[in-house]
């Protein structure tokens, strides 16, 4: 974690998102509530997500009246999913809910956020200061009024309760900028009676800018540039980081500087364009594609970039990086082999990177990419997930955002070829089904000119598939794919068993409930076809697509893991 210490002026470096959000000033005559509402704007925040309750209808009140777009979402789980994925397109998120019985059933979601560092605002309402006395027994109180904020200090990044007028301010303060620079969700609880409060001096936001150590920075670029300088056959694994830093150019320039071939992980997936020639493919050990396997592992200089390495990431602990040849810098740490730098910004070891004086790599042959094969299949055949997934292959373009649900959603989708930077959404790590709908739903309000294709297992979507209604009452347009192979056929591979079984919804008719969107039900190649052309024809509501799957259709990535994860059941 970097100190703060004499500020390093890395020339040319960008403010986050192109935002400078750091300089705030609370105008004097700001309450608790107009300050968040400022601080929020300031950090690049358009839209909040949520669901109104007594303890928070105030700054719900404050909130509809400001510049902000309030979300209404269907259940407090999906304004978390939402936000989260506003949160991974805009840089920042942000949902308002009630206290406990909203706040904690936004736990899930959040936790998600937090490990795989989605920087989420949570506000909660609270009963009012003057309320608590004598301890009453308020609706929606758990055990005591601290209950909800300890509950969120384990899936949270910072954390304050805004009672007090004196130290609200500085404490909004602290917190977001805490989401900045961890990139986790922070919590902010509102009692009801201090939105209007007012300190009693002027607040004027001191802020403090990490900064790396100059020393230590220096000389971790020295040791990396000898490491990179001798090193025969190089490599860059881009991961998440790059994104929530918003880094990608740089990953760019460096990869492109020095000829250094680049992969991705799973959970990083898009971060560089999969178009690049310099781009080999997804880095997930045994679970991944041999040729792109063969050459990390044979490389004699990894450099890890913002990648966690996680199970999922690892192909369930099948890599083979071996430390001493890794070079490994994420906004936690900075190891290269063996040693481990302190106080040095991810973003200024990255930067610095591609500022150092070195020959360009000679070219050397590159794993040649799999392009998916153009396969003309009859009309009349039965859909499957190899001919499903070409056939999306086929029609992903440039303004598309690929959102993935768990399960096959994911598998079979990290073999699609993503062209542009970030367009890839998905709780790949912490995997949580559920997450693709309502995530889908942040996105479109991030950036209306997005349109998000929605890969989801009948599972996943049975459980959040309510936020579509959402999605229509904001006229955003997702296509929905259903992937309906009556039930969970990731937990099939596992361990088969009747709970593993769901009921077959009628899937295309949920436009009839909602009173919007066109549904499509699909069985065969033909249908495919013809419903997608419509369904993207359809651009002022949602389209879902009813996709029958047989149970044990699975994609070829998905039966790996499988193997690989039922000798762990
Ligand atoms: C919220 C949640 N509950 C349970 C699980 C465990 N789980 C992992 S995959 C899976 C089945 C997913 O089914 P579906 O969405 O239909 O996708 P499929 O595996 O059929 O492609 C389950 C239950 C989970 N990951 N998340
Ligand atoms: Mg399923």
């Amino acid at each position: 974690m970097a100190k703060k210490s004499v500020k390093t002026q890395v020339a040319g470096k960008p403010s986050v998102n192109g935002r400078s959000a750091r300089d705030g000033v609370a105008p004097v005559g700001h309450t608790i509530g107009s300050y968040l509402i400022q601080r929020l704007q300031d950090h690049g925040v358009r839209d909040v997500f949520g669901i109104p309750g007594d303890f928070v209808l105030t700054f719900y009140d404050q909130l509809q009246k400001s510049p902000l777009r309030v979300i209404g979402a269907t259940r407090e789980d999906n304004a978390g999913y939402a936000a989260d994925g506003y949160a991974r397109v805009n840089g920042m998120g942000a949902v308002c809910v009630t206290y406990c019985v909203g706040g904690l059933s936004l736990c899930n979601s959040i936790a998600g956020a937090y490990a795989e560092k989605s920087p989420v605002v949570v506000i909660s309402g609270a009963p009012g200061v003057e309320e608590r006395r004598n301890d009453p027994l308020l609706h929606h109180k758990v055990r005591d009024f601290n209950t909800q904020r300890e509950v969120f200090e384990k899936i949270t990044v910072a954390q304050a309760s805004l009672d007090d007028p004196q130290t609200a301010f500085r404490e909004i303060d602290r917190c977001l900028e805490a989401a900045v620079r961890y990139k986790r969700p922070v919590y902010l609880e509102l009692p009801r009676d201090r939105v209007d409060a007012r300190p009693m001096y002027p607040y004027q936001a001191v802020v403090t800018p990490q900064v790396s150590d100059v020393e230590a920075l220096k000389a971790s670029l020295v040791e990396a540039l000898e490491r990179l300088q001798s090193a025969q056959k190089p490599v860059l694994i881009a991961g998440i980081e790059v994104h929530r830093f918003g880094l990608q150019k740089w990953v760019l320039q460096l990869a492109e500087k020095y000829n250094i071939p680049m992969c991705a992980t799973l959970l990083g997936k898009s971060v560089v364009s999969e178009k690049h020639p310099l781009y080999l493919g997804i880095y997930e050990g045994a679970m991944g594609r041999k040729e792109v396997t063969e050459y990390v592992e044979s490389s004699d200089c990894v450099v890890l970039l913002g990648a966690f390495m996680t199970d999922i990431n690892l192909g369930i602990f099948t890599a083979h990086l071996e430390p001493g040849r890794c070079i490994s810098a994420t906004s936690e740490k900075l190891r290269i082999g063996h040693h481990h730098f302190h106080d040095v910004l991810f973003e200024d070891f990255l930067i610095g990177l591609t500022r150092l004086t070195m020959k360009p790599k000679k070219k050397t042959p590159l794993p040649t990419r799999v392009s998916s094969p153009i396969v003309k299949r009859p009309a009349s055949e039965l859909v499957t997930i190899a001919s499903l997934f070409e056939h999306i292959n086929s029609i992903l373009d440039d303004e598309m955002v690929v959102v993935a649900d768990v399960g096959d959603s994911l598998f079979a989708a990290s073999d699609l070829t993503i062209h542009k930077q970030t367009e890839f959404l998905s709780p790949a790590y912490y995997t949580s089904m559920g997450f693709a709908i309502p995530a889908s739903v942040g996105v479109q309000a991030a950036n209306r000119k997005l349109r998000p294709i929605v890969l989801v297992g009948d599972g996943a979507f049975q459980m959040t598939c309510m936020e579509l209604s959402t999605g229509a009452k904001h006229g955003f347009n997702p296509l929905v794919i259903v992937l309906n192979n009556k039930g969970y056929t990731t937990e099939r591979f596992l361990l088969e068993g009747p709970y593993n079984d769901i009921p077959n919804w009628e899937y295309h008719r949920l436009p009839d409930l909602l009173g919007a969107g066109w549904g499509f039900e699909v069985h065969t190649v033909g249908e495919l076809h013809q419903s997608v052309k419509a369904g993207l024809a359809k651009t002022d509501g949602f389209s879902l697509l009813n996709v029958h799957l047989q149970p044990d259709d699975t994609s070829p990535a998905l039966r790996r893991l499988a193997e690989r994860m039922s000798k762990q059941v």
